[in-house]
């Protein structure tokens, strides 16, 4: 058992925002309910039709996106997404993104409102939005403001996520802590841009995209490190998380949950080889890492 600020998961893994959808694909393949946490693509007020094509590259040990929070609003999430992850007993953490501390306490009132929801993770962390996002999450002023104002709009657990691009990590999530988030979730891409030879010009649409994936999985360890020993709430560790050893890495660096990102879009059942993996890792030293 895991207690991440109150959200109960039967294991550590949880699949990152933007990398399962709204699980509905996955659920084909495999049985939801072997996840510790499901956790929605970013949700906002209303639709966004996202940035301009072509939005994923894939870099050496990594990718890039600029999806630019592509999604169809909550009203269309609540009436035609959850009530299908609702059905699992999987715990759901909704990801919200607001252009404004206004936006994002209104999308936590709305959801405060929804049985199946049991969480909500704060993205102050977008590399590809014009207004809001990583503009938040990289002033520790602006992410205590967003965080006090959505928690003091829900009684369910806030977990902020946080931004890899900026110098100071632990500044940021001690201001996030301060305002009252119950977890912190890091980290979100790195804001980067590659380059297509034929053209000159950027291989993406928007220009610069987020890269994730193995290439980003040391530098994330290491922010998990840092915040772990600077705040008490718990660590969800993210970034290039393909295996169960990844996992443990995190958690031996302090993070005390994770989730799987880039992976789901490389093998269908990623989440449950790391599962897997963090097992096997356990059985064989019980002692280093104790789950339990
Ligand atoms: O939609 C996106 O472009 C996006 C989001 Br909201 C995010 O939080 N992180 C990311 O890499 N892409």
């Amino acid at each position: 058992m895991v207690d991440i600020a109150g959200i109960i998961m039967k294991n550590p893994v949880m699949v990152a925002s933007g990398t399962f959808g709204f699980g509905k694909e996955y659920a084909e393949y495999f049985d939801l309910n072997k996840l510790g946490a499901i956790i929605t693509k970013s949700i906002t007020m209303k639709p966004r039709e996202g940035n301009p094509a072509p939005r994923i590259v894939e870099t050496p040990a990594g990718m890039l996106n600029s999806i630019g929070l592509q999604n169809e609003g909550i009203d269309y999430f609540i009436k035609n997404h959850l009530p299908f992850l609702a059905k699992y007993e999987t715990p759901l953490i909704v990801n919200i993104a607001g252009e404004s501390p206004e936006e994002c306490v209104e999308l936590a009132t709305i959801l405060s409102r929804e049985s199946s929801v049991k969480g909500i993770e704060v993205n102050i962390s977008c590399p590809n939005v014009k207004k809001g996002g990583m503009a938040f999450g990289i002033d520790a002023m602006l992410t205590e403001e967003i965080i006090s104002s959505v928690k003091k709009a829900t009684k369910l657990p806030v977990i902020a996520k946080l931004s890899p691009n900026v110098t100071d990590i632990s500044s940021i999530a001690k201001a996030a802590v301060n305002a009252g988030a119950g977890a912190i979730s890091l980290v979100n891409t790195f804001l980067a841009m590659a380059i297509d030879l034929e053209t000159g010009k950027s291989r993406l649409g928007s220009l610069t995209g987020g890269l994730s994936g193995p290439a980003i999985k040391p530098i994330a360890i290491r922010m998990v490190y840092e915040v772990s020993r600077a705040v008490k709430v718990p660590v969800i560790g993210i970034g290039g998380i393909m295996t169960g050893e990844d996992a443990v890495e995190f958690m031996l660096a302090g993070a005390t949950a994770v989730q799987v990102g880039t992976a789901n879009f490389v093998n269908v059942d990623a989440p449950l080889r790391v599962i897997k993996g963090i097992e096997e890792y356990v059985s064989r030293h019980p002692r280093t890492l104790n789950l339990s």
